[in-house]
């Protein structure tokens, strides 16, 4: 298994896309590197993010910071040049390489926080959603704008947005394609935490280095269990949960977190 520094060098090669350890090693940032263009999603940035994710899978990161390069943009969408000349045939291919690398990112095991630090707009809100949990500048602008362009989301937008803030909100930002302000995603429920932009990479470092001290074995497991049971009936979730729960009991790690609170020391987790 990679550690992050490993992780790292392997991702260095990338064009679009820049890798950085962070979190005293524990922690990967990863930043879509297209400031001129918004970090827009070309299918070359697609297909490194594949990369990435699957790199990150085969590593010991315990939490991904992804953002977007410059002041103005997280990812400002799917680039619309490349979809200007583009068939129904590569649409579709082009649609469904965003969805394939976007749910791998979902289902990696580590923690994922979008930090939105500007326009998170069409497959850059997409990509946001496919993350744990959204943080966001106060300056930052969220929307899916497809239809303003002639098109709908096409990187699991349509999908993973109801689930995220309901079925009537997710109408109304997908048939208006307007874009909405942070303060206001924060209310529907879209984005976790709004903050100055001044202190937000410094926030976003607080959490991920608050969720890298934590179990990692039980982060993993927990997430696991949200992801499996979230849309399962009720009884499936709780024995899912349950499941997960008595498997960290085979594990190092839950005996010195127990151990530790009964000790009154802070726990040495070792993923193990
Ligand atoms: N694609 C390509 N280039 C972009 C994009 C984009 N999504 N967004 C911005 N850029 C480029 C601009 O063209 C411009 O380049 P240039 O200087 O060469 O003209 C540069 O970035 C700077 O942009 P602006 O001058 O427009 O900067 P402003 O500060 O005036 O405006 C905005 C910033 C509001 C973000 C504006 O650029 C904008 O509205 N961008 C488009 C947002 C959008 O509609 N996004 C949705 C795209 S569609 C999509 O994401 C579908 C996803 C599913 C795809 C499925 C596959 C088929």
């Amino acid at each position: 298994m990679l550690n992050v520094e490993s992780l790292c060098s392997r991702l260095s090669s990338l064009k679009w896309l820049k890798a950085e350890a962070t979190c005293g090693g524990l922690a990967i940032r990863l930043t879509v590197n297209r400031p001129e263009a918004m970090n827009a999603l070309n299918p070359e940035v697609i297909a490194e993010l594949a990369t990435a994710f699957a790199a990150i899978k085969d590593s010991n990161a315990r939490c991904m910071i992804l953002t977007g390069a410059g002041e103005k943009a997280f990812v400002a969408g799917a680039d619309i040049k490349a979809m200007t000349t583009m068939t129904a045939a590569q649409a579709d291919e082009f649609a469904r390489a965003g969805q394939k690398a976007f749910r791998l990112m979902e289902q990696l095991s580590c923690a994922t926080i979008a930090a939105v630090n500007g326009f998170a707009l069409g497959g850059g809100l997409e990509l946001a959603l496919g993350c744990d949990m959204i943080l966001a500048t106060e300056t930052a602008k969220l929307g899916l704008p497809e239809v303003s362009l002639g098109l709908i989301p096409g990187f699991g937008g349509t999908q993973r947005l109801a689930r995220s803030v309901g079925l009537n909100r997710a109408r109304e930002m997908v048939f208006s394609g307007n874009f909405y302000k942070a303060a206001e995603a924060r209310e529907m429920g879209l984005v976790n935490q709004v903050y100055p932009v001044e202190t937000f990479q410094a926030e976003v470092e607080k959490l991920a280095t608050t969720i890298c001290q934590r179990g990692p074995l039980a982060i993993r497991m927990a997430k696991q269990a949200i992801l499996d049971g979230w849309d399962a009936p009720l009884d499936v979730g709780m024995s899912i949960e349950a499941k997960h729960f008595s498997e960290l009991f085979h594990s190092k790690d839950q005996k010195e977190g127990t151990l530790a609170f009964v000790q009154k020391r802070a726990p040495q987790f070792i993923g193990e």
